[in-house]
């Protein structure tokens, strides 16, 4: 059972670093933010999970948050930023993503992202994913993912 958990966490891990960015898949601007670069990885079953990325650029002159984040394709969608502890990268759940003014704000693999748990079903490259970001300020944020392999 503990072997089982460690595991299931090391997957998760690796399931989240590594790889490189690629083209813009989309643009969405809104409130003094602009979003470039999102994409989602594909999800490598048995394991109903995922993560996505992008840049988040703040023009305007005061901090702006991401709250929060969901879309249909999972059951659970958290924010998730990454940390050494005891000399390994963790993963670990954060309530917000604080982008300063005149910032870009990154999430990329090895680094910040949206985990995505519970997928409906395997996402598969190709596919476009629509997320739904919270933000603090302004309306929330319509985006679409697309499904790279990593
Ligand atoms: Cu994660």
């Amino acid at each position: 059972m503990r072997f089982a958990l460690l595991l299931s966490t090391f997957i998760l891990f690796t399931a989240c670093s590594g790889g490189e960015e690629d083209a813009s898949v989309a643009e969405v601007q809104n409130s003094g933010v602009t979003v470039h670069e999102v994409w989602a990885r594909n999800s490598r079953p048995p394991h109903a999970n995922s993560a996505a990325f992008l840049q988040i650029e703040n023009s305007g002159s005061r901090p702006v948050q991401i709250l929060s984040a969901s879309t249909p394709r999972a059951g659970i969608t958290e924010l998730h930023s990454m940390e050494f502890v005891d000399d390994k990268m963790k993963m670990r759940r954060v309530d917000s993503f604080s982008i300063a003014p005149h910032e870009t704000f990154l999430l990329q693999p090895g680094g910040n992202h949206l985990m995505f748990f519970e997928l409906d079903e395997p996402w598969l490259e190709g596919q476009v994913i629509p997320i739904t970001l919270v933000m603090s300020e302004g309306k929330p944020l319509e985006l679409l993912a697309t499904v790279k392999v990593q």
